[in-house]
């Protein structure tokens, strides 16, 4: 089973009407954050409400122990469409353009770009997903990173959910 523990005022409607079709359970939180339970691991995101250029969001999951979002299911990615905000992900083709790589380094193997994406328009080094679009998973555009978009932050947290707990909650 799946379980979702929701702790976002604005992600969270968005977010639970994506989990009721999952058969999930969702866990309304009052934190700005949002953290999801899978049998083999677990991700906690926070989503932000402003609005900041690709550095600057990644400053700031930086600063919360988390990054930018590393999108690596496509389940991950449907859910992270359902928010239905314009967010930056942590995906970047900053340091050879062309190829595209996330923040912890890695590669990027499975994408989910709108059909004409990546086009490197204005010098377009960062990607985001774009919540106009109507396929429930495909929305990445690259877009300048000096561009401002709310972002989603994703820590990894390393307990199941059979240890959940308020405190270790209030601890992250
Ligand atoms: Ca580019
Ligand atoms: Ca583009």
């Amino acid at each position: 089973m799946l379980v979702y523990a929701v702790f976002s005022a604005g992600a969270a409607t968005q977010a639970a009407e994506h989990l009721r079709c999952r058969n999930s359970v969702v866990v309304l939180w009052p934190k700005l954050s949002l953290c999801i339970f899978l049998s083999s691991c677990c991700s906690c995101y926070y989503i932000s409400p402003d609005k900041k250029t690709w550095d600057e969001s990644r400053k700031d999951c930086q600063a919360r122990k988390a990054n930018l979002v590393i999108i690596d299911s496509r389940e991950e990615q449907a859910l992270i469409k359902a928010f239905n905000k314009r967010t930056w992900f942590g995906l970047t083709d900053r340091q050879v353009e062309g190829t595209w790589r996330w923040v912890d380094g890695t590669s990027l193997n499975t994408s989910y770009w709108v059909k004409g994406e990546p086009n490197n328009l204005q010098g377009e080094d960062c990607a985001l997903v774009d919540n106009t679009q109507q396929h429930p998973v495909v929305a990445w555009n690259d877009v300048p990173c000096n561009h401002t978009n709310s972002w989603i932050c994703e820590r990894k947290v390393m307990f199941f959910l059979t240890t959940l707990s308020l405190s270790k909650f209030h601890s992250l």
